[in-house]
């Protein structure tokens, strides 16, 4: 019934959390069908900032960023679907807010690069990596959605 399953990280950063725009960004990834499977409030410390974040070493915004993510609390999560990275991304929007359409998370709420609401997992396999930074395995939920049957032919 399911295919191409996928599971992707999906971040509110500091400012969506100080903005009050939690719920707002997660019933946009409830409504398209995703189930989360791991959510949780934490601070990021600069250790897993540094290992999030360790492709953009070097570049001019990358102490900027460290300083933004560990900030304040943010909400992770790890949500399962069919192709939930590329849907994520898209029901996120361009890194730039400028750039983002609207009807995007990035595109609806925010206005600078810096500063863009929530981070989603570019490839299903950068969201594994991504996840094990900040969660167990053993803290994802195993259940069924009654809506699954809709949700996939
Ligand atoms: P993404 O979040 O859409 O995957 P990336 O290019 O991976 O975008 O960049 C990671 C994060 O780094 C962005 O979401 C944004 O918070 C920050 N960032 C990227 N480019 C800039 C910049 O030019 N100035 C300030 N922050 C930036
Ligand atoms: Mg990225």
């Amino acid at each position: 019934m399911v295919i191409n399953l996928e599971r992707e990280f999906i971040m509110i950063k500091p400012d969506g959390v100080q903005r009050g725009i939690v719920g707002q960004v997660i019933q946009r990834i409830e409504n398209v069908g995703f189930k989360i499977i791991g959510l949780k409030m934490i601070t990021v410390t600069m250790q897993q900032a540094e290992e999030h974040y360790a492709i953009h070493k070097g570049k001019p915004f990358y102490n900027g960023l460290l300083e933004y993510i560990t900030c304040g609390p943010v909400v992770a999560m790890v949500v399962e679907g069919k192709d939930a990275v590329k849907i994520t991304r898209k029901i996120v929007g361009a890194t730039n807010p400028a750039e983002a359409e609207p009807g995007s998370i990035r595109g609806d709420y925010a206005l600078e690069i810096g500063r863009n609401i929530i981070h989603a997992g570019d490839s299903p396999e950068n969201a594994i990596v991504e996840y094990k930074i900040y969660f167990d395995e053993e803290e994802f939920t195993n259940y069924s959605k009654i809506d699954e049957k809709w949700l996939y032919e």
